[in-house]
């Protein structure tokens, strides 16, 4: 298929002409001064005294996929002990798709236990996250990754971040092709970013008189920006909380286009009206062969339009609000070269993940397994790292990260199957898939002790968590009832809490918001219940209204539906209505 030319700006639009640089925000000076994200990033890592960065250093690292941390748990002894904190790296891959090889995965796993304490993570937009990561061992891991093609290159920062895709591309001749446009998106959209090959492989500097980057210019985007491709029926990337969202239109002959959603975003900050979550507009249809025509297009509204003075309300969503929509539909048709036609119908049925086997069309299968909150690790009697491990050396079909954090083993032979589901067995891993409906569910952030934004636990708390709210199901009868729960160590947001039929984000150590009446595939806001309780609240809270539920729910209505329809909060129409 041939995709429509990049109408990249071959100009260096390193600000937007209506902001004068004086009235900038510091991070767009920090980006222009940096010579394209070069900073003092090389001699940081030889600096011996410390096992951080510079402050500006950290910012720049971003781009490139690393966030300076510290150990959290650690850190209040450290400073009794007059020690620096305990400093180390998060290190994030960029994974178009969640789709990794069985050698990546080798290659992953020897490196989280040479490097990252042990353990990986799948984060929610379907690619590993290193932890635990020393100053000294950021460019033996980069290095290693490189050999097999995997790198972390504007897997945070702001830049275009990892492309989100339904899971899977062998199920289906339509899975395939929307996954191969997400990954050539994903490559479109990257920064050239020579820094990175020049700071981690040690490369030399090219001189050259071309732009470093025709597209970002010196100062990238406002903030980071998000793009995902769906396969409806199932909403597994939760579209309409992308930047952009390309929703897959398929026909009798296959994959025809796509259905373009724009201004989509979870974070925002507690008591700030101004920020507040949205979910993404339907602006049109296109052919399939203007996706790239369209990214850029959308890209660059953004980058000359957003906000950059004041970083909390840089994202795209508030530059939609602020400009309006149909301005911004204009501006995206100006620079594309062609209007949206009609956008088509679609629907939804779940954002979840189906587990266990599948069978592809191609008659490969797929094995999907639950990952409680994403993490990788060993643990007594739950040997997950080694028993993938091992499947990765005996199953030569690879994996896929789901954006609910979990796995699929993928693309495996009919006659392998068995020796799949021995290895699973041996190791005790088959036993996970036995979740409750709750459970299988269920999305925790990261939150402590890595992260340092987070307010109150979350991955660490859902284990705790989710039997109490189960056994109050069990009480009123609905164990098995599929109820979508995200948790978030703050309002940030990474777990998409915000379209949860219950939604949980940090407020302070115990203390949480209970945010109720998300839609079950993710096509509504929740609007919050209570604010700054603990544990026992939101049990009390949980009970009554699961109670009411059990009693007098409607045939198939789910529970984020019954919150609203029996009173419990009121329907939130548009982003900006959130916080009233
Ligand atoms: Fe996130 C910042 C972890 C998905 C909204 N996020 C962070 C940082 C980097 C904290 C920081 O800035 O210092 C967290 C690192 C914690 C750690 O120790 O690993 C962090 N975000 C994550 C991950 C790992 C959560 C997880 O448990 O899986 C997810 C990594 C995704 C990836 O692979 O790229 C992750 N973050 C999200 C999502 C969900 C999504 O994109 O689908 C969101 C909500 C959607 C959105 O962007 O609106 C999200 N993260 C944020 C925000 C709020 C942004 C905003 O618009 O206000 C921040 C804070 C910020 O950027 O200032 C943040
Ligand atoms: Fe950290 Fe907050 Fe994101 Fe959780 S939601 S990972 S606590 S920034």
């Amino acid at each position: 298929m041939d995709l429509a030319p990049s109408p990249h700006a071959p100009t260096d639009r390193s600000r937007d002409l209506s902001q004068p640089l004086d009235r900038l925000g510091p991070d767009e000076t920090l980006k222009a001064d940096s010579d394209q994200l070069r900073g003092t990033i090389a001699l940081s890592l030889l600096d011996r005294i410390t096992g951080a960065v510079t402050e500006s250093d950290t910012k720049l690292m971003k781009f490139q996929g690393i966030y300076q941390q510290d150990d959290r748990d650690l850190r209040d002894e450290r400073r009794r002990q007059k020690l620096e904190p305990a400093y180390q790296f998060m290190v994030r891959v960029r994974l178009a798709g969640g789709v990794c090889t069985s050698e990546q995965w080798l290659t992953l796993d020897a490196l989280a236990r040479e490097h990252g304490g042990e353990t990986l993570r799948i984060t929610t937009r379907q690619t590993f996250q290193f932890h635990w990561v020393l100053k000294d061992s950021l460019r033996p891991l980069i290095q290693k990754l490189h050999t097999v093609l995997l790198d972390t290159v504007s897997a945070c920062g702001d830049d275009a971040r990892g492309v989100m895709c339904s899971v899977d591309p062998h199920l289906s001749a339509v899975h395939a092709e929307v996954y191969d446009l997400a990954k050539r998106a994903s490559d479109h959209a990257i920064p050239r970013m020579r820094a990175y090959h020049e700071i981690w492989y040690g490369e030399e500097r090219i001189a050259g008189s071309a732009p470093e980057e025709p597209f970002y210019g010196r100062t990238y985007m406002p903030r980071k920006f998000k793009i995902g491709f769906v396969i409806p029926p199932i909403n597994d990337i939760d579209v309409y909380t992308q930047d952009l969202g390309f929703i897959a239109i398929a026909g009798p002959d296959g994959l025809e286009g796509f259905n373009v959603a724009i201004g989509g975003g979870m974070g925002r900050t507690d008591q700030a009206p101004a920020t507040y979550p949205r979910l993404a507009d339907v602006i049109g249809f296109i052919p399939k062969d203007q996706v790239l025509a369209v990214s850029d297009a959308v890209m660059a509204v953004q980058r000359d339009f957003g906000d950059r003075r004041d970083r909390a309300r840089a994202r795209f969503k508030y530059t939609v609000d602020d400009k309006g929509l149909d301005w911004i539909v204009r501006e995206i048709e100006a620079r594309q070269g062609f209007a949206f036609a009609p956008a088509r119908p679609v629907a939804f049925t779940t954002n979840g993940d189906t587990f266990g086997w599948r069978q592809g069309e191609d008659g490969r299968h797929h094995y999907t397994l639950f990952v409680e909150a994403g993490r990788l690790d060993n643990r007594p009697g739950r040997p997950l790292l080694d028993g993938l491990r091992e499947i990765a050396r005996a199953h030569p079909g690879g994996f896929r990260l789901t954006p609910n954090q979990n796995l699929i083993i993928a693309n495996v032979a009919a006659r392998d199957r068995q020796l799949i589901d021995g290895l699973l067995e041996g190791f005790g891993l088959a036993e996970l898939n036995v979740q409750s409906g709750l459970r299988r569910n269920a999305i925790a952030c990261v939150a402590l002790p890595t992260c340092g934004l987070a307010m109150a636990e979350a991955e660490r708390y859902l284990p705790a968590l989710l039997p109490q709210i189960d056994a109050i199901l069990e009480r009123h009868g609905l164990a098995e009832e599929p109820i979508t729960l995200r948790i978030s160590g703050c309002p940030n947001g990474c777990s998409r809490p915000y379209i949860a039929e219950i939604g949980l984000t940090g407020r302070a150590p115990g203390k949480y918001n209970l945010y109720l009446g998300g839609g079950f595939h993710g096509q509504r806001l929740n609007k919050m219940d209570l604010e700054n309780v603990g544990e026992a609240a939101i049990l009390a809270r949980l009970d009554t209204v699961i109670a009411h539920y059990a009693r007098e729910r409607l045939d198939g209505e789910r529970f984020g539906d019954f919150a609203i329809r029996a009173g419990y909060v009121p329907e939130v129409k548009a982003g900006r209505d959130f916080n009233t």
